[in-house]
């Protein structure tokens, strides 16, 4: 296990205080992310003492502390995961082969666009969700949105790690882009469609982090497949931090239903006007919901016919997640039947990566699902059970890109389409009224009433715990 140097100005296990040209340039690079942090990041919480945890180190138990802190005071700092001794290339072309501690020239700039893609999501998200703590509906809730930006901040820093140590000048370039795009900016947006979506409210937090971080971990665990180590061992870690971010959304949006769930058995109906009226989100709305970021997210994969992601498979550099769970690691005689709007297609299995990880992906969306839609069936309502909407629903990027689809996946008119699409996603109406609802909530122990408590607190702590001491 390698542990975590903490007395440096930057923390990490990597032994940077060894290399002091990259430890001079991470330095330089410092002080613009803190000053990109109080600009950017949470407005108005900076003074909070927050109970954060932070990494100390990297092994599987135990990695982390506990404790109130400033945010820009958080540690911010480098941590990859331990190396594997003898670590082979596991998939496409160059399969068994020793995996690269360096950079090789030939895949140098299509690397470098991975990492930056990749970095550039993560002050992305910090961006969208910084107005977010004025509405909070607990400190518990506040405390989970800031533990999770700071570690969508670290993330950043992970990424930045890789552009300094590995790409030289050109790398120092891209750190600064990423802290100069922004969410939503007309001139110099963030680089994925996802990422420039406003997050105005915590139902759209709650669905993004169960979505969205999960696309997040796709991406990590197909790039841990890498050929290129160092970037294998940085994503390695980061999926660690990532597992909470999707805790938040899928019990975030199991608490909705809980209390959905408890104010129609007071008010003996599932009539949505007077769910709305008690102050609660009807399972139609909740759905809704589920059906602008799931499609949304599903955009994040990219075309389903990629040459990028063929390039990528076949030369190492981005595997499918859970690689060795499949047979065939290179794919040159494989198709696959894909479902376009022309009808199914075989392609070749190289071409169509996006694609598979897609499906894996919709998989594991699944699985809340099935939690949240036994809870809804045990109360007496199966026929308000939620659903994914079709893969083809609502498509920007890809074969259905722009087509008229239902949430069911049937390809309908395009009067239709418009005419429909209000019910299939949230309104200006529903969206107003969802704003409603977001009035903050800051004492210990108490929720807003459209959200049931969580079962349990942080860390072993009680749900009543003060989490933000906002002073
Ligand atoms: N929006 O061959 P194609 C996370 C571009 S989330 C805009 O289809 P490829 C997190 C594409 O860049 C995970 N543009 O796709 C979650 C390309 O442009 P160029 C983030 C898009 O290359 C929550 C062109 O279309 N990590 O960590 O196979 C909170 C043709 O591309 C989009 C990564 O994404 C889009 N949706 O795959 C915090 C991993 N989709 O090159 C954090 C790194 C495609 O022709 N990125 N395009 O100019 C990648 O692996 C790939 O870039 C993609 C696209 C999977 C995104």
């Amino acid at each position: 296990m390698s542990s975590i140097n903490y007395a440096e100005k930057i923390p990490n296990n990597i032994n940077l205080a060894n290399d002091r040209t990259l430890q001079r340039a991470l330095e330089h690079w410092q002080p613009k992310f803190i000053d990109w942090w109080k600009g950017m990041g949470p407005s108005d919480f900076q003074g909070a003492d927050v109970y954060l945890r932070t990494a100390v180190s990297v092994d599987a138990d135990g990695w982390a502390q506990y404790g109130a802190v400033k945010m820009p005071d958080y540690r911010w700092g480098i941590f990859l995961a331990d190396p594997v001794a003898e670590r082979k290339i596991g998939f496409g072309d160059a399969m068994g082969q020793p995996v690269w501690q360096q950079v090789p020239g030939e895949y140098r700039s299509i690397l470098r666009r991975l990492i930056v893609t990749q970095g550039d999501t993560e002050p992305a998200s910090v961006e969208q969700q910084r107005l977010l703590g004025h509405t909070c509906p607990s400190l518990y809730d506040l405390r989970n949105l800031f533990q999770v930006n700071v570690e969508e901040g670290r993330h950043l820093w992970a990424m930045v790690y890789l552009l300094h140590a590995y790409f030289g000048r050109d790398g120092r370039e891209e750190a600064e882009e990423l802290l100069q795009r922004h969410s939503g900016d007309a001139d110099k947006p963030r680089i994925l469609s996802t990422f420039n979506e406003p997050i105005s409210d915590w139902l759209s937090f709650y669905c993004f982090t169960y979505f969205t971080d999960r696309d997040g971990k796709y991406q990590l665990k197909s790039l841990a497949e890498s050929g290129f180590d160092p970037l294998s061992r940085t994503c390695r870690f980061m999926l660690t931090e990532e597992a909470h971010h999707m805790f938040v959304g899928e019990t975030g949006i199991g608490r909705v239903i809980k209390r959905t769930l408890e104010v129609m058995k007071e008010l003996g109906t599932d009539d949505p006007a007077r769910i709305r009226a008690h102050g609660a989100v009807d399972l139609g709305l909740l759905q809704k919901y589920l059906n602008f970021w799931c499609s949304s997210s599903l955009d994040l994969f990219g075309n389903e016919i990629s040459s990028n992601s063929a390039a990528n498979f076949a030369n190492g550099l981005k595997g499918r997640p859970d690689e060795a769970t499949y047979e065939d690691h290179v794919l040159r005689e494989k198709t696959f039947a894909l479902h376009t709007p022309k009808g199914t297609e075989n392609v070749p299995m190289l071409n169509a990566i996006n694609e598979i990880m897609r499906e894996s992906y919709l998989k594991d969306c699944e699985i809340g699902l099935k939690r949240w839609n036994r809870t809804i069936e045990r109360a007496g309502y199966p026929a308000l059970a939620l659903r994914l909407p079709a893969a083809n629903f609502r498509r920007s990027i890809g074969a259905w890109a722009g087509q008229p689809v239902d949430p069911k996946g049937n390809l309908i008119s395009n009067e239709a389409f418009a005419r429909e699409l209000n019910s299939w996603i949230p309104s200006e109406q529903d969206r107003a009224f969802v704003k409603s609802l977001m009035i903050r909530v800051a004492e210990p122990g108490k929720m807003a009433r459209w959200v049931a408590p969580p079962d349990r607190g942080i860390n072993n702590l009680p749900v009543d715990y003060e989490y933000v001491k906002l002073h």
